[in-house]
């Protein structure tokens, strides 16, 4: 479980931005606990030793005479205790009394070790400098080529190997370590040059001017072309040197809110395989081409770059439901965004950059189009299975930015947050 590999013991900084509200009380171990209605939700923790085995009913009696309620409840193995079995080690969340919380607590520690109660964290966890982007790792089972049956991937074991390995590859990974070297095959390659050739032959015509221009800069200095899938290495190398921005590898899709907390610390997750040879027109997952053409280019733009930060920093401890309005806003701009330029229609969004299919569709007269506005496209519904119904137009990266930093003032957080380059960290700042 997240929450305790991530120090929901009380160690840490997990929590600690939130500020205790008005009616709020400090309990035996120094936790603050909010109190509404006399009534406290927390985190308790203890382990039970299968040696003692009434251990468990014993403590379910005390949560009855409490009348806890329970809201939640997790085990997970422990220490191997004397007799080799093993101990159980359980997390519950339950609402009790506030005036019966110590003696509670005091009843658990008679039949269970290690008891520890912890306050309900009213701020999610959130990466504080760059190395804790090595705990931004969860990812989320969609489009898997060992899972789904749809996945054009699906029958065919040698892709399905070659994707198992490459995975390993970044889950191995930690922040500061080289960018793994991936030595593509003649078939992947193959694959490349036929989703480049293709869409270098229409960018021209629909791809937004900042775009071109990188585009133009990636095959001049950085080695893009057909011929060959760049590596991660020399790509973050440039685009560090064009924004700041670097890159990380991850073997698929990550939640949300960790694949937005990275950008807050100008950093991206890029996949290192490739679609399947059978589907190169279109992935509804992201994979080298998506993170290469329709990524890169656009994060070696300034403004772009700033714009994509910003939604990061937005992100970090806000609540489930702004993280899904977060999400919605970038999928809506960054990976399926239209600008004006010139009187005409573009496309700047990744999605629409990666994806012949799709490119082409966006800019025909089959969609609907709307001005970009936050509030509107941040409850906007979409789906990512096919090409979009609806898409976004922005007047331009400057005025999407200056219309998403004043959307995300209307994000309430107990706390600022505020980007240190210097230091790479993110500065909490606590709002009295
Ligand atoms: N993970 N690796 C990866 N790449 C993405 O583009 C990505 C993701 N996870 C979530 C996600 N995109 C979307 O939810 C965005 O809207 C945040
Ligand atoms: N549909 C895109 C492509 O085919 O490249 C990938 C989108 C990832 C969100
Ligand atoms: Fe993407």
């Amino acid at each position: 479980d997240a929450r305790r590999e991530r120090g929901g013991g009380g160690g840490g900084s997990v929590g600690s931005a939130g500020s205790p509200g008005p009616s709020s009380s400090r309990y035996g171990d120094g936790f603050v606990f909010e109190e509404k209605d006399g009534r406290v939700t927390a985190n308790v923790l203890f382990t039970l030793s299968n040696e003692k085995n009434a251990g468990f009913f014993k403590a379910g009696k005390i949560f009855e005479t409490f009348e806890a309620k329970l809201l939640h409840i997790e085990s997970r193995p422990g220490r191997k205790s004397k007799d080799s079995l093993t101990d159980l080690e359980f997390f519950i969340k339950c609402d009790v009394h506030s005036s019966d919380l110590n003696v509670f607590i005091n009843s658990l520690k008679r039949v269970a070790q290690d008891v520890r109660s912890v306050p309900e964290e009213k701020v999610p966890w959130f990466p504080r400098q760059m190395k804790d982007l090595d705990r931004c790792n969860m990812l989320i089972t969609k489009f898997d080529p060992d899972m789904d049956q749809d996945h054009p991937g699906y029958r065919d074991p040698e892709y399905r190997k070659r994707r198992a390995f490459l995975a390993e590859l970044a889950f191995r990974y930690k922040q500061g370590d080289p960018l793994p070297t991936v030595e593509y095959t003649a078939e992947e390659v193959a694959t490349w040059r036929e989703v480049y050739q293709k869409l270098r032959s229409i960018y021209p015509s629909l791809a937004c001017r900042q775009f071109l221009d990188a585009l133009q800069q990636l095959e001049n200095e950085c080695g893009y072309g057909e011929d060959r899938i760049p590596q991660l290495k020399e790509v973050s190398a440039f685009l560090k040197d064009k924004t700041g921005f670097q890159l990380r590898p991850v073997a698929g899709l990550l939640s949300a809110r960790d694949f937005l907390a990275s950008l807050a610390f100008r950093v991206f997750h890029c996949t290192q395989y490739i679609r399947h040879s059978s589907a190169p027109m279109h992935s509804p997952e992201p994979d080298c081409c998506h993170e290469l053409l329709g990524h890169i280019p656009m994060l070696a733009d300034k403004e772009f770059a700033q714009f994509s930060q910003e939604i990061g920093l937005a992100s970090l401890g806000a609540s489930d439901e702004d993280i899904e309005k977060l999400s919605t806003l970038y999928w809506f701009t960054v990976e399926f965004g239209l600008c004006k330029q010139n009187g005409a229609v573009k496309a700047y969004g990744a999605g629409l950059l990666s994806s012949y299919g799709e490119l082409v569709y966006a800019l025909s007269n089959k969609p609907e189009y709307r001005a970009f506005n936050p509030e509107e496209t941040a409850v906007q519904p979409y789906q990512d299975q096919t090409y979009q119904p609806v898409y976004f137009l922005s007047e331009s990266f400057e005025d999407a930015k200056m219309k998403l930093r004043r959307f995300s003032e209307t994000i309430k957080r107990p706390f600022a947050v505020c980007y240190d380059p210097f230091t790479c960290s993110v500065e909490v700042l606590d709002q009295p």
